[in-house]
């Protein structure tokens, strides 16, 4: 495959990425967007209110993909130069930068289209990590984490035990992350390699850290996004010398390739990816919350059902019966609860269930071999001696049928629980659930990629 090739099959694969993002927002979209609706159970404003966000969270995440909007934040600590690696990195001096603390009060963004084709980028600013106390910086950072799509953090030196700390929360909002030296010219070069060796140690997980393999060495860049201006003397031919202060030029190519070439072999795919944890997490919402207020209901009905059947195996004394008769009042049991809290149980789910049902109805015909064979004539021969209403077989029929009963009753306990647990779930496992789609983009992402990195984390 030459190299254009290979581009263009990158280029096929993130749309399709792209496309199943959409389609599978899309339909949690449809389907909770009918949370109302609950068959024949009233409208619950409760679960209203406590659903609205979430449900504003899938639109949200929709509009987000079709916005085709890379959102790349800076973090680090205040004065490190994150303003100054923006500007740089535009090209412009767009945002105010300084010595003093506080230049960059609250966050604040820019525009940047970083080739004609890429998809559109938008430059996240941040205070200094500094620059607010422990719980609202973490809140911050959580916060603008959540809304990135990829996260610069930049250091200017040794690293801190803050910037480690804070790269050890950031870790955990599953965000590809670059770290970015900043102010490299202040470092003669022997200091310079040293400190990057630091970081690379960060990365290999040695001195006891936290950030496993988040941070490759591809995403650990050298950067000058605002040299110190140099005092340059020039003599011109009468003699007299004139002195100057020189902006050298920003060194940030580095920089930008590393963007650009994540932007262009995935940014469709970290758009996909972000959209749709956001869009799972929503969906989870929205299923803990049904679950949680229709909890009642929902016990009572997996007891109806589990009485009906260890009633309907007492009575009947043929096996086979006892078998097609549970799996029948097993799916009734998960139709109900489905229709209870509204959600979707799709095909794939269903099989799941199905199969757990085939082994709580395998576990009813064991038992029921089993018991027949402690007890002897069983339940079936028992019948046929109760015809003949022999008293001693009649106390065999009910000794076997009473364990039969309690063992199909449990049974349907279990199916129901299983059922809950997979509704709380959110019902994200579908072919075009959210979690299965988000395990799809992974699976496909290239080694040595950003993506392929976070599979561990997303996983
Ligand atoms: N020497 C040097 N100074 C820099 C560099 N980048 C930024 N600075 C200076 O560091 C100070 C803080 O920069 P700023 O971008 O406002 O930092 P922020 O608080 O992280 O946004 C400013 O005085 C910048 O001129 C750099 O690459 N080299
Ligand atoms: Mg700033």
């Amino acid at each position: 495959m030459n190299s254009e090739d290979s581009i263009s099959a990158i280029l096929s694969q993130e749309n399709n990425c792209f496309d199943r993002a959409r389609a599978s927002i899309q339909q949690a979209i449809s389907w909770y967007g009918n949370i109302r609706r609950h068959g024949k159970y009233t409208p619950d404003e409760g679960l209203q209110t406590a659903v609205r966000s979430d449900l504003q969270n899938l639109k949200n995440a929709l509009d987000k993909l079709d916005q085709k909007l890379l959102r790349i934040s800076t973090f680090g600590l205040v004065s490190c130069g994150k303003s100054s690696v923006i500007n740089a990195l535009v090209g412009r001096e767009i945002l105010k930068t300084g010595p003093l603390n506080g230049v960059t009060q609250f966050p604040q963004s820019t525009s940047w289209q970083p080739t004609p084709d890429s998809v559109e980028v938008e430059l996240i600013d941040t205070p200094g990590l500094d620059e607010i106390d422990g719980q609202a910086r973490e809140k911050m950072a959580q916060e603008i984490a959540q809304k990135s799509d990829l996260i610069l953090f930049v250091i200017a030196g040794d690293i801190t035990r803050t910037e480690y700390l804070v790269l050890c929360q950031l870790r955990r909002s599953q965000k590809p992350l670059i770290i970015i030296f900043n102010k490299v010219d202040l470092y003669p070069d022997k200091d310079r390699q040293s400190i990057y060796q630091q970081l690379q140690l960060l990365n290999e997980g040695e001195s006891g850290t936290d950030l496993g393999e988040l941070i490759s060495t591809d995403e650990i860049v050298m950067v000058a996004a605002k040299p110190q201006a140099i005092q340059v003397r020039s003599k011109a031919e009468d003699g007299t010398i004139t002195e100057f202060l020189e902006e050298p030029r920003p060194q940030i190519d580095e920089l930008q390739n590393t963007i650009l070439r994540i932007v262009e072999r995935e940014g469709r795919s970290l758009l996909a990816l972000n959209s749709l944890v956001q869009a799972r997490n929503a969906e989870k919402n929205i299923a803990n919350q049904t679950v949680a207020m229709r909890k009642e209901s929902a016990q009572e009905i997996i007891w109806k059902y589990a009485r009906y059947k260890a009633l309907a195996v007492a009575l009947n004394p043929f096996p086979l019966f006892d078998v097609l008769g549970g799996l029948i009042t097993d799916l009734f049991l998960i139709r109900s609860l489905g229709k209870l809290y509204g959600l979707p149980i799709t095909t794939y789910e269903a099989q799941t269930l199905f199969r757990k049902i085939f082994a709580s109805s395998g576990g009813l015909l064991l038992g029921e071999i089993g018991s027949n064979i402690i007890l002897g004539a069983g339940k079936g021969g028992g019948a046929i001696l109760g015809a003949v209403e022999s008293a001693g077989s009649f106390a065999i029929y009910t000794s076997t049928a009473t364990a039969q009963a309690a063992i199909a009753g449990y049974g349907t306990y279990v199916v129901g629980q299983v059922t809950q647990s997979y509704l709380e779930k959110g019902c994200t496992w579908g072919s075009l659930g959210a979690s299965t789609v988000i395990a799809e983009i992974l699976s496909q992402a290239q080694p040595k990629t950003i993506i392929y990195r976070l599979k561990q984390e997303l996983l």
